[in-house]
């Protein structure tokens, strides 16, 4: 099935599958090998001269993998998908395509870690220019871009400190300018956001997040034009980074599609409880959530996410002391980094996920050494406030506080 009028799940659950195809299996096969066997040595020849469609090795493409490429460029409403090893692999291999050296990207004030470490120390390396632009006012990047400007990246919400950015505003700036968009969508996922709809080029994904959604898999996704796709498929990909998917984790990927918009739907409603409860209690100084009327950009989530998600940044009036504290005390939600799991996984990114930036560096990107995320889970809500409470109330974060 391939229509693209269908709904979101059943595209998620259907798209670009049909049992009769394959003797009636439900579940597509699992195409498990590394390369394929040409009908003659000419058919080989001119498939490498891309005169003959086909497969020919895994590093490049391979039938399980482009099922969920179909499937992911459906639900992200793109023309193509990519999968890649790890959402990494995905950020890397599309940088690595797009920039050569003397071009500059402009970035979001917050990325993610290792995205933030890949640019600032990988891809700076190579004389690429890297400029850190507050993107929660799209004038700022009106008044950074330059004729050097060839990428505009961000994430929204962004990880840690869940900073929104008004993508179709952004956007058009960034074409104005002569720049491709790219947007981390792993927080919002498509089924909260579609950033191409809204007028991104590209959509890069950690596929080990929401949308795997069982944390058993490392994965990434990325979607954009037939044509980026394939150049990102065929030099970033294959040549630059060998972030090659496994077969065998697509399918784990497309197990995970499956239940998306059921899972989202949950993280959400769960989420929106346990904000209001961090919000009430009277340890915590401040919560990050976009479904929060004190969130400064509850109007730009309210336009761009029809639901707000289910990662939540607060801190509390002790400071990390008071945090690490709180992190010690649960007895149900794992401290863990990675989100979007059924499990809730609690962290601290300023020694975690985030500890790739100095502390310098932190301060200057609006990541509090205090600050402590949440991927709430798909529990019972009541089980995770109930943990979150007993935690909250106990001795030292009061005496700390
Ligand atoms: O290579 P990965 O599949 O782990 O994905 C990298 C990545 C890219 N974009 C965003 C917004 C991400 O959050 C990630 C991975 N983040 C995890 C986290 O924040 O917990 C990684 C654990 S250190």
């Amino acid at each position: 099935m391939n229509d693209r009028s269908k709904s979101f799940s059943t595209r998620a659950i259907h798209h670009g599958y049909n049992p009769m195809d394959n003797e009636g299996a439900l579940t597509p096969p699992l195409h498990l090998t590394s390369t394929f066997a040409f009908e003659s040595a000419e058919a080989g020849g001119e498939m490498f001269a891309g005169e003959r469609p086909g497969y020919i090795y895994s590093r490049i493409s391979n039938p399980t993998l482009d099922l969920l490429e179909r499937r992911i460029a459906s639900l992200e409403g793109a023309e193509a998908g990519l999968a890649l090893s790890s959402g990494m692999g995905a950020i890397a291999a599309a940088l690595w395509t797009l920039v050569s050296p003397g071009d500059e990207i402009i970035v979001d004030q917050t990325l993610y870690g290792c995205t933030f470490s890949f640019m600032r120390h990988g891809l700076a390396k190579f004389g690429i220019t890297i400029s850190h632009v507050d993107m929660t006012d799209p004038d700022n990047l009106a008044a950074a871009m330059s004729d050097k400007t060839r990428v505009v990246y961000f994430e929204t919400p962004a990880n840690p400190n869940m900073r929104l950015v008004d993508i179709e505003a952004v956007s058009k700036i960034a074409h104005e300018g002569g720049a491709t968009v790219i947007v981390d969508n792993t927080y919002a996922t498509p089924y909260l956001t579609r950033p191409i709809e809204l007028g991104a080029d590209i959509v890069v994904h950690s596929a080990t997040k929401y949308l795997g959604g069982h944390g058993d898999v490392v994965a990434g996704l990325l979607v954009g034009t037939a044509e980026q796709v394939s150049q990102i498929r065929m030099f970033g990909m294959k040549d630059m980074t060998g972030a090659v998917m496994a077969p065998f984790n697509a399918m784990l990927i497309l197990r995970g599609l499956k239940t998306l918009a059921l899972r989202m739907e949950r993280h959400c409603a769960n989420a929106q409880q346990v904000a209001a409860m961090l919000e009430a209690s009277a340890a915590v100084a401040k919560v990050h959530y976009p479904g929060l009327k004190s969130f400064e950009q509850h109007q730009l989530a309210a336009r761009q996410m029809p639901g707000f998600g289910a990662m939540i940044a607060f801190e509390l009036d002790g400071g990390m002391e008071a945090g690490r504290s709180l992190m010690n005390r649960l007895t149900m939600i794992f401290r863990a980094v990675s989100l979007g799991d059924a499990e809730s996984l609690i962290q601290h990114p300023a020694s975690m996920t985030h500890s790739t930036y100095t502390a310098e560096e932190r301060a200057e990107h609006g990541i509090s050494d205090g600050l402590i995320r949440l991927s709430v889970g798909l529990e019972d809500v009541d089980d995770i406030i109930a943990d979150l409470a007993q935690a909250l109330s106990a001795d030292p974060v009061q005496v700390a506080a």
